[in-house]
């Protein structure tokens, strides 16, 4: 039984195939082997276009609404000792980047009792003597686990310089 049915799947898929070929003289043995390969091609490239143009989409909607990375201001514009925003929402692994704009030497630091279960705050963080100096400085981070975040600026915990962000 199982062998009759295992030939008789065989058999369809080589006949699909042959016949192309078999037909056509030996003349054109070089055309005929093209024809069989270009239409396997040609579905694969749209299947891989169609894949691409969903993600293309996916992304641009992603664009459009701001997600694909998040920003956090290092000082507000009159050089308020303020993350801005202080409380963020993000997707999980969207990019996080912090970037100095006033009143800096700033950091970022998580603080390890305000994170979720199971993440070590010192590999999101910056260390507490590691600074961000110049105007436009970055440091990015990207959250994987849900939950919320808070962390602070070593220099100015003090001053409240503190934030928020929430992982969903
Ligand atoms: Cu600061």
């Amino acid at each position: 039984m199982a062998t009759i049915s295992s030939s008789a799947v065989a058999i369809p898929s080589f006949t699909g195939l042959k016949p192309t070929g078999a037909i056509t003289s030996r003349a054109t043995t070089t055309a005929v082997k093209l024809i069989p390969t270009t239409p396997k091609i040609s579905v694969k490239a749209s299947l891989k276009d169609a894949a691409i143009a969903t993600v293309a989409i996916a992304a641009s909607a992603l664009l459009a609404s701001n997600a694909l990375a998040a920003e956090i201001l290092l000082g507000d514009d009159d050089g308020g000792l303020i993350f801005v925003p202080s409380s963020l929402t993000v997707a999980s692994g969207e990019k996080i980047v912090f970037k100095n704009n006033k009143a800096f030497p700033h950091n970022v630091v998580f603080d390890e009792d305000e994170i979720p279960a199971g993440v070590d705050a010192s590999k999101i963080s910056m260390s507490e003597e590691d600074l961000l100096n110049g105007p436009g400085d970055t440091y990015t981070v990207t959250l994987t686990e849900k939950g919320t975040y808070s962390y602070y600026c070593s220099p100015h915990q003090g001053a409240g310089m503190a934030g928020k962000i929430t992982v969903n």
